[in-house]
């Protein structure tokens, strides 16, 4: 069992990075930061925690190959591995397609991008000259003077039935942005296809729980912290999603209606009890643990806490540091 924290790179660079140093004070195995053009920039933070850390594996949760060309992901791993000392991972991902529209760059054929991405990442970090002809990335005879220091896992966020195959099939490991056992009976069906695809067993692959999660001693507290980030969930979940939580599709409509007009009070007052169970791990530890527990019976193999993490996140950190991770480990060894 490995444990992974997300942070979102929205505040002051010293603030991520403290947050950095400090998961890997407090026994974390990864620390992953998430991409979006509009935050403070990815490998800029990943190179500055490198700097501060010794440890901890280090990684984008996730990037993606529509806004950043493989060759330019491959070139910044590679230095990532460089200033690290050989710790950086890739999270690799088809792109939150809001954000992507911003900027009018369209996903398209999400599942044959992520294919070529991983491929061409892979023949870039084992310091070939690449030459790929493939449906969407060309690559002529292109090389990059430096190698990472080591073979560089990939992961791949998923959470489609098919993405959910491939990342098994393609991927050292699988982020999956959920938090509910629904989600993830679900995930493991499809993962189980993409491992037979490959001929890998469930042992080759890291699959990694990317949740949401909001801890406190007092669990009133953790399910308040958890609304704002459960509301943002809600509004962009797929109607395949909704139904599996039984959550009404009118109900997302309107806290999408709300969000998207920046009225973020009338949004979170419509966020309700179904909504937190569905898609956030919360309570004090225990109840996280327990919450856990269920989640690596179906068979996940990494915890990634993410936003809010709590409603103070130094203090949370450290009540998981305490409470949790030695919990989790001593019951699952290896
Ligand atoms: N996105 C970001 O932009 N930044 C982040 O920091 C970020 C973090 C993150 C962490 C974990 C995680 O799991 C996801 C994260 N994401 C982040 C979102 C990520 O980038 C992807 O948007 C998300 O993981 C993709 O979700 P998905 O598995 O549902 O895949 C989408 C593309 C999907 O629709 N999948 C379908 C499926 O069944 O899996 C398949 C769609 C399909 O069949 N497409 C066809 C094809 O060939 O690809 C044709 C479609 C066409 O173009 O016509």
């Amino acid at each position: 069992m490995r444990f992974g924290i997300e942070f979102v790179p929205d505040t002051a660079f010293w603030q991520t990075v403290g947050h950095g140093i400090l998961s890997e004070k407090y026994g974390f195995d990864f620390i992953w930061i998430t991409d979006h053009f509009n935050n403070r920039n990815v490998y800029v933070i990943l190179s500055l925690i490198a700097n501060y850390t010794d440890r901890v594996y280090l990684g984008p949760g996730v990037t993606n190959p529509y806004l950043t060309h493989p060759a330019f992901i491959a070139s910044s791993i590679a230095s990532l591995d460089r200033v690290s000392g050989g710790r950086a991972v890739v999270g690799l991902g088809a792109g939150d397609r809001v954000t992507l529209g911003y900027l009018g760059v369209e996903r398209k054929k999400p599942l044959r991008a992520i294919r070529e991405c991983v491929e061409i990442l892979r023949a870039f970090f084992r310091g070939e000259r690449v030459s790929y002809q493939g449906e969407i990335f060309n690559v002529q005879s292109a090389s990059i003077s430096y190698k990472p220091l080591r073979k560089i896992p990939i992961y791949i966020g998923a959470q489609g039935p098919k993405m959910l195959a491939l990342a098994a099939e393609i991927g050292d490991g699988i982020l999956i942005n959920a938090s509910h056992p629904i989600d993830f009976r679900f995930a493991m069906e499809h993962i189980k296809k993409g491992l037979e695809r490959a001929g890998k067993r469930k042992e080759d692959i890291d699959i990694a729980a990317y949740t949401s999660f909001s801890v406190d001693e007092n669990p009133e507290k953790a399910r308040k912290a958890a609304i704002p980030v459960v509301a943002f969930i809600t509004a962009g979940s797929p109607k395949i999603v909704l139904e599996r939580h039984d959550i009404p599709e009118e109900a997302a409509e309107s806290i999408r209606e709300a969000l998207k007009a920046g009225k973020f009070k009338e949004a979170f007052s419509q966020v309700t009890d179904d909504m937190i169970e569905a898609f956030t791990i919360y309570g004090t530890p225990e109840d996280c643990v327990k919450k856990v527990e269920e989640l690596v019976d179906i068979g996940i193999t990494q915890l990634v806490v993410g936003s809010p993490i709590g409603k103070r996140k130094r203090k949370a950190m450290k009540l998981i540091s305490e409470h949790v991770i030695p919990k989790l480990k001593e019951e699952f060894r290896g």
